[in-house]
């Protein structure tokens, strides 16, 4: 499995209590990855189904988090990839077989050949039945939306768990959500780093063993992540819709109340004013954003 390609791959996979797919996951990896030059790094949330042993039993590197979640546990992974194991691409998938390691050259190829910086696998691509649940699918299609509208994300696929990337756009990414928005904020900050992103089809199965994700929880702090990153990377976005928003009920107040008496006046002018306000803030932050960009 190693020292055949150029580029050195880490493929990391975050576990927790993933027994029953362990095996055979890391089995399909030797198989795919024949003639590069990789290892495999398996991030343990401290699994007491005996995950650990069987992925070092396999050859897999084990590491085990420190913190808790799904994010801490992949930067963990993507941290030491590089810094101990030389790490040029990393890797990411679950170690749950939904994802079919057979598809990771075709994430890493366009990274070798230097058309891309970091490829996505669409899982909606390749959907086997029953492998979503319908709750999923709706979330999955409506955080994709708004991170089109917020973040200015072209990726179908967001919430995918399955991407390769090159390990130096480490450098530049300000990774800090500790559970299943982190895919989301990565996607994010590499966008807002000038990463060339593409999106490549992949199987979705079934997962074996038990999920970690909770639709409904987890779906809301996706979202609430999505607004936090909207302030970061495009505050004149942020703060200009909500100025408009502001200012538009201000002109539509006037409008209703055609305003004879003081208080009529300033009440729809409060509006306006707070609007413009908002919106020049974030017009100020922009600027602040542009002149650190460039230095
Ligand atoms: N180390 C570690 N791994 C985790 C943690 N939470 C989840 N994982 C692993 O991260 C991967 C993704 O978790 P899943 O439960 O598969 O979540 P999901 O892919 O969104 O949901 P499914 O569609 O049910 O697979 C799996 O390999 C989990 O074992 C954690 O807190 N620590
Ligand atoms: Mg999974």
């Amino acid at each position: 499995m190693d020292n055949k390609g150029p580029a050195k791959i880490v493929i990391v996979f975050p576990t927790l209590n993933e027994a029953s797919a362990m095996g055979e996951v890391l089995d399909r990896v030797k198989q795919a990855m024949v003639g590069y030059n990789c290892q495999v790094l398996v991030v343990d949330g401290h699994s007491v189904d005996g995950t650990d042993k069987i992925a070092a039993d396999k050859g897999a590197t084990v590491v085990y988090q420190k913190g808790k979640g799904y994010g801490n546990a992949l930067k963990t992974g993507f941290v030491y990839a590089r810094k101990q194991l030389g790490a040029k691409i990393l890797v990411m998938l679950d170690a749950d077989m939904t994802y079919d390691p057979k598809f990771i050259p075709k994430l890493v190829d366009p990274i070798i050949s230097d058309k891309a910086d970091m490829v996505v696998g669409n899982r909606f691509a390749g959907m086997k039945q029953g492998a979503m649940p319908f709750v999923n699918r709706i979330g999955n299609r409506m955080l994709s939306f708004v991170a089109k509208l917020a973040l200015g994300l072209n990726i179908f696929d967001t919430q995918s768990g399955m991407r390769a990337f090159r390990s130096d756009f480490l450098d530049s990414m300000k990774l800090e959500a500790v559970g299943m928005p982190f895919a989301m904020e990565m996607l994010a900050e590499a966008h807002s780093a000038k990463a060339r992103m593409c999106e490549v089809p992949v199987t979705y199965s079934a997962r074996v063993g038990e999920t970690k994700l909770n639709p409904i929880k987890d779906g809301g702090r996706i979202l609430g992540v999505t607004v936090r990153l909207m302030f970061d990377i495009r505050p004149l976005l942020f703060f200009g819709s909500i100025g408009t928003v502001l200012g538009a009920v201000g002109l539509l107040l006037h409008y209703l109340l055609m305003p004879s008496e003081f208080v009529y006046i300033m009440f729809p002018f409060l509006f306006m004013f707070g609007g413009l306000s908002l919106s020049l803030i974030g017009f100020v932050m922009y600027l602040i954003q542009q002149i650190r960009t460039r230095n």
